[in-house]
This record gives C-alpha cells, structure tokens and sequence, in this order.
C-alpha cells in the first residue's frame, strides 16, 4: 500500500526532470542546418583552358555530399579580375550561345553537376596575363551562405570552348 502510493510521484519527478533536459537542449537542437555549404562541396578534376589574353574559362565536376543543394553564387581568382557564372543555351537561331546562369550553380543534394565546354563553365572575362599550359590557377568559390572553397586547377591547351556570348555580335566568336 505504501509502495502504491508513492510509485506515480516518482514517476512525475522523472518527467519533470526530462523536461528540463530538453528545454535545456532545445537551443542546439533547433538549428541543425548550421553546417556551412561549402563543407558539403568539392570540385573534381578541375582544369582552366590556355589563352594568351581575353577570355579563358575553367571547368570540372562539382560534387555535392550532403543531403541538401548548394548553390555556388560567384568564383573569384587573381588570374581574372572578372568572373562571371556561365550557362550554353539554345537562342531563337539555334546557335549555342553562352550568358550568365541566374541564381549561380545549384548543385542537386547528393549529386552533381558538370562544368565542360559546350555547358555550365566558370568564365574568366579578362585574363590578368597569360595562362600556359602547365600553370596553376588558385580560385575561390563562394556559396549562397557565404561560405568559400579554394581549389587550384591546372591550365591545359585546349582548341573547343568558343561559344559566343549572347548579346554580344554573333558572329565576332568571342575566344574562351
Ligand atoms: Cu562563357
């Protein structure tokens, strides 16, 4: 009888305790999505095609291990004072044209996604000197969290890559 009686107090006490852990934890818990975007992401097989001057542009493979997307917003590097983020589309003539992708690289969680000639690349608007087959190019990729990541690429001679660039003549074939 004595023992039937004191058992639900105990039982409460255990609650009131747990409750207290938990509002405790809760802060912590509440933000689980504080691993910055760039821990996430990494760029396979990087390369920059050689130029003298101009135009050049850098590709590779963006691998995104994490389970939600990453989206790279801007690429800087000291090679070109000037990157931009560039998409090939098909314009109203059916020529393959090149122009800046809204909203960055997004990178699907899980997945990936291929910069190559003819596609998604990294375009170096206005090359600070030449770029030689066998050089290094350090660049830095900024996220939409602001979180960076640095990758070196080599520069490799390479004679495709020469979409032109939308809005501009069409026929002038910019050099990237
Ligand atoms: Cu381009």
């Amino acid at each position: 009888m004595n023992i039937r009686t004191s058992l639900p107090r105990f039982g409460a006490m255990i609650a009131l305790s747990l409750l207290a852990l938990t509002g405790c934890t809760a802060p912590t818990a509440a933000t689980p999505t504080d691993t910055p975007a760039a821990d996430a992401l990494r760029i396979d097989d990087a390369w920059v095609k050689s130029a003298d001057e101009g135009m050049s542009a850098a590709f590779g493979t963006l691998v995104n291990e994490s389970d939600e997307d990453v989206t790279v917003t801007a690429v800087s590097s000291a090679a070109s004072p000037m990157i931009e983020l560039h998409e090939t589309v098909e314009n109203d003539a059916g020529e393959m044209v090149m122009r800046e992708i809204a909203g960055g690289f997004v990178v699907p969680a899980g997945g990936r996604l291929t910069l190559e000639p003819g596609g998604d690349h990294i375009m170096m608007m206005d090359l600070a000197a030449p770029l030689r087959a066998g050089d290094e190019v350090s660049f830095t990729m900024t996220m939409s969290d602001d979180s960076t990541v640095d990758f070196t690429a080599p520069v490799k001679d390479y004679s495709g890559a020469n979409e032109n660039y939308d809005g501009g003549d069409e026929h002038d074939g910019m050099d990237h």
